[in-house]
């Protein structure tokens, strides 16, 4: 149990008892954790995960168009924590601060659906996770050490930011996101001819460098790009596309019969960049990748309207789900070099094409030679192995007609749209744990009205059949999950920042005036902010710079105004900043939002607004 009185609970009885003087928090020892790793059950994968145990996987969550990223516990499901990204979150002021209104440029909203980790060797590195924003067109990178968005770029030329995928191998450089819708290029006001005409619509597969958070290129097609993946050598990315047919109507992007997986060259695409064979739009260097104008792009016909496409975590292979098509489609990887020297036809990198049920839409993999692909028609999810599959394949007709790849089917509630296993888009799956993000929960938990949760679903994949252990209400919607073995997170992520990275971090609490321009500079030192009091003028603008200098664990403060609609939350050792116009006279409290000390209620000083 450790030293029961540095447990946060005696910790506020200890400062609470000591008074209001600062610096009492220095009585405790800096990181005074004491949680426990989880005993594992016996006879199989127990779920319990008991009181002051931690979870044995990280789960990074899309929230979909709620615009953030959530830190699931696995295997409890526990939410522990939300990373806003693309969306306003009142609770730690992201959307509302200076810093965080930098990165955001203005846009407070998103659709995120696609999270990955940066990786070394085809394994996460715990650096960076990566997150689409498919409503405004942009990418955000989050820090691991401190769970929080550092960068965001945003892709011109681009609708609908899809699938993202980093690179693997050896190390991730690159990043690709697609646009899942075409549009005009440029499209503005300059290209208003191609407003109505479809045909001049395009599609990119944009490369973004990972550490600079730049745009490296597009490769432009006249196809979309839907899901997107790269391989364990670092040589291609590969998506799926869904509208060959340039439609503008569902009827109209159903009407081939036949889509594709495009197959993106990396050493011809790094060619062209290196002779200049691009143009620039919006400041962008755009590669040709048209069929019959380029040789950086390999399209493998598939059956219509495909969706997901994962990797296995081998490395051999491409599974591709059918959607409207009841199969799957395998694409054996070391037949791209052949396709690509026109050795074979693309068509011949297809190594199986299995029955796998109604609306396939993603896979995953259980690193034992087994895929688990949704269905989102059925309701189920279905377990396969690839070797049978491609040895059906190879006998033909006959031995496919008993299907001799399927190994078990799973009904799940309801409408499963992503699935993943642990560690599953990795060369370490590790075959524990799948989780089933299913898009209506209808009947499974209280009724809330009726806009009712998503269900997330906790399967065991550690045995031959898949056994359904636990449903998770989620908060609409997640799209997609990554679950990362906790051994690979957890040493990198901090308890404090450093307090001097922030440069305007304040050491000394004061106010300033310069004309119109009001500085407030203030630490904030559970129970007390450095300042009592601070006079402005009405119409001053102000800048209110606040800094946590509370080294203690999970001792965060809060900053509010009242009246001024303004709340964040500064955890050990952070800065924030707020610049807002003082229009309303009077006094106002400044109070902590964030429960910090026994005496939290007193910590408080006025805003004080003179006319
Ligand atoms: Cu299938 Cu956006 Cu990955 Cu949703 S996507 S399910
Ligand atoms: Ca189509």
């Amino acid at each position: 149990m450790g030293d029961k009185r540095f447990n946060r609970r005696n910790f506020f009885k200890i400062v609470g008892a000591a008074g209001v003087a600062t610096g009492t928090a220095a009585l405790l020892p800096k990181d005074a954790i004491f949680a426990k790793s989880r005993k594992e059950g016996k006879g199989g994968l127990s779920q319990e995960v008991r009181p002051g145990e931690l979870d044995d996987y990280y789960g990074f969550w899309s929230g979909g168009h709620s615009g953030e990223v959530r830190v699931i516990g696995v295997p409890s499901m526990r939410e522990i924590s939300r990373i806003p990204v693309f969306n306003t979150d009142v609770a730690s002021g992201w959307g509302i601060t200076n810093e965080s209104k930098a990165l955001l440029r203005g846009r407070a909203g998103g659709d995120t659906h696609h999270v990955h980790g940066s990786y070394k060797d085809g394994v996460y590195d715990g650096k960076y996770l990566f997150v689409n924003d498919k409503l405004n067109n942009r990418m955000a990178r989050i820090r691991i050490d401190y769970m929080e968005v550092d960068a965001i770029v945003d892709v011109p030329n681009i609708q609908g930011a899809h699938g993202l995928f980093p690179q693997r191998y050896p190390r991730t450089e690159w990043v690709v996101l697609n646009s899942e819708f075409q549009t005009p290029v440029p499209n503005d006001a300059s290209n208003k001819k191609a407003f109505d005409n479809p045909q001049e619509y395009y599609g990119m597969h944009t490369i973004i460098d990972a550490e600079k958070m730049e745009i490296v290129c597009q490769v432009m097609l006249d196809e979309n790009c839907d899901l997107a993946a790269t391989d364990y050598q670092g040589k291609y990315s590969m998506t799926t596309s869904y509208n060959i047919e340039k439609g503008v109507t569902i009827s109209e992007m159903l009407a081939s019969d036949y889509d594709y997986m495009l197959v993106f060259h990396w050493g011809r695409i790094k060619k062209a960049l290196a002779a200049g064979k691009y143009r620039k739009v919006n400041g962008v260097k755009v590669l040709e990748g048209r069929k019959g104008r380029s040789d950086i792009v390999l399209r493998i016909p598939v059956p219509k309207n495909p969706h997901g496409i994962n990797i296995s975590p081998d490395g051999k292979y491409a599974v591709c789900c059918g959607k409207v098509s009841p199969t799957v489609t395998v694409v054996e990887l070391d037949r791209i070099d052949l396709a690509y020297a026109g050795k074979i036809k693309p068509e011949e990198c297809i190594v199986a094409q299995p029955y796998v049920g109604l609306g396939p839409l993603h896979t995953t993999f259980d690193g034992r030679g087994n895929a688990i692909t949704s269905l989102f028609i059925d309701s189920t999810n279905v377990k396969w192995n690839i070797a049978k599959a491609i040895e059906a394949e190879k006998k033909g007709k006959e031995a496919k007609k008993e299907n001799p790849h399927i190994v078990d089917v799973l009904d799940i509630h309801y409408q499963v749209g992503h699935i993943m296993a642990t560690m599953a888009e990795t060369r370490e799956a590790d075959g524990k744990w799948l989780v089933s993000l299913n898009k209506v929960s209808k009947d499974r938990y209280l009724n809330v009205g009726p806009l009712k949760p998503e269900n997330d679903q906790l399967i065991d994949i550690s045995g031959e059949k898949l056994r359904l252990v636990h449903d998770s209400p989620a908060y609409i919607e997640p799209h997609d999950c990554i679950m990362v073995r906790r051994d690979l997170i957890e040493s990198k992520v901090k308890h404090r920042y450093e307090m001097f990275d922030h440069p305007l971090a304040v050491t000394k609490s004061g106010v300033e005036r310069k004309g119109k321009k009001v500085t407030i500079r203030m630490t904030a030192n559970a129970p007390v902010y450095g300042l009592q009091e601070a006079r402005v003028k009405k119409g001053d603008e102000v800048t209110l710079i606040v800094t946590n200098h509370d080294e203690i664990v999970d001792l965060s403060n809060g900053v509010a105004i009242s009246n001024y609609n303004i709340n964040f939350v500064i955890a050990p050792y952070q800065t924030k900043s707020v610049t807002f116009t003082a229009d309303r006279p009077g006094v106002h409290w400044i109070y902590c939002t964030n429960f910090c000390h026994a005496l939290h209620l007193e910590m408080r000083m006025r805003l004080i607004v003179e006319v």
